[in-house]
């Protein structure tokens, strides 16, 4: 079995036939998150699954890559800084075609190209390797710059969280990408406003979200980024955000997502909780029932960690 799913091979703009083929990638990355981790014993599963659907656009409609030539110069780049979420990074660009659908089983697996965080000195396509949260936007600010230097029309998309921005490395970027007027750069918050256990409060599960309500809007535009406010979930609103994204103005984008952690599977949605956790037999299968997947075979055989 392949199982790849083509990049929309259409200019048109997003009809509901091409919302429908994104929302049904998007149910196919959480279902191998699902899988993967299931089948690892380990892994996160919060953060991976509020991320699903940015990743289907990105990766289905948005960046310009080739899955068949990974490391094609003129390619648009994409770092996930919050590395800890690559097993849905994985699943995308497994359904994309950069390797075979099977090898999600071997997630976290000792000699895996697949690492727990991402590893780009073993997997062609990754552009960063991540998983110290805060670097991966210093990273693609060079990679603008970088660009721009060289005159190549690249364009670099980074996904952070939203419990990440509060490291001061975060801002340090944004302040140079702003002084260097970086229009290609592109950041994407998965604005899940849980992190992986905060502290008790009045946000969702009984926590405190990392940033107040507006916070986070408000501290891009005040670092001079042009602020894009969306749904995270919502399939129209993000390939919007991501065009008028295309439409520079001299100043760097943040699209700030609002997303729900656990996104997709009802019993992990808003739970802290399920930021990294094994799934159990019965959830396993109950997770699958719930994203309409049917549940295949017997549970995991061993893994090599
Ligand atoms: C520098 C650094 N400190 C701590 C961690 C451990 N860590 C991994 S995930 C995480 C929470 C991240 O929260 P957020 O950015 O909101 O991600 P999401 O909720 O989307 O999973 C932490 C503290 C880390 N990976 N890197």
């Amino acid at each position: 079995m392949n199982g790849a799913v083509g990049a929309s091979d259409t200019a048109a703009g997003p009809d509901g036939s091409e919302l429908d083929r994104l929302r049904e990638i998007a149910r196919r990355i959480r279902v191998e998150v699902i899988r993967s981790v299931h089948h690892a014993r380990a892994g996160h599963l919060g953060g991976p699954l509020s991320a699903a659907d940015l990743l289907a656009a990105l990766y289905f409609h948005e960046l310009r890559v080739r899955a068949e030539e990974p490391r094609w110069e003129d390619r648009d780049r994409f770092i996930l800084s919050k590395g800890h979420s690559s097993i849905a990074l994985y699943a995308a660009m497994a359904l994309r075609g950069y390797f075979p659908i099977e090898e999600l089983l071997t997630f976290d697996g000792a000699h895996s190209r697949l690492q727990g965080h991402p590893d780009m000195t073993r997997l062609p396509g990754l552009d960063m390797s991540t998983g110290s949260l805060g670097m991966g936007i210093s990273a693609g600010m060079g990679m603008a710059l970088g660009a721009r230097l060289t005159a190549r029309d690249v364009r670099v998309y980074v996904m952070l969280g939203d419990g990440e921005c509060q490291e001061g490395e975060v801002w340090e970027a944004a302040m140079a990408a702003t002084r260097y007027r970086l229009d290609n750069l592109v950041v994407i918050v998965d604005h899940n406003r849980l992190q992986q256990y905060g502290w008790p409060g009045e946000g969702p599960d009984g926590r405190t979200p990392p940033q107040a309500p507006g916070e986070l809007v408000a501290k891009w535009q005040a670092f001079g980024w042009r602020v894009l406010h969306i749904d995270g979930h919502d399939m129209a609103s993000i390939l919007d955000a991501f065009a008028r994204a295309r439409a520079g103005d001299g100043r760097p984008i943040a699209i700030v997502a609002d997303t729900v952690k656990g996104k997709g599977v009802p019993f992990m949605e808003g739970r802290f909780f399920w930021h990294t956790r094994p799934i159990k037999p019965e959830e396993y299968e109950q997770a699958m029932r719930e994203l309409g997947e049917p549940v295949l075979g017997a549970p995991a055989p061993e893994v090599t960690r």
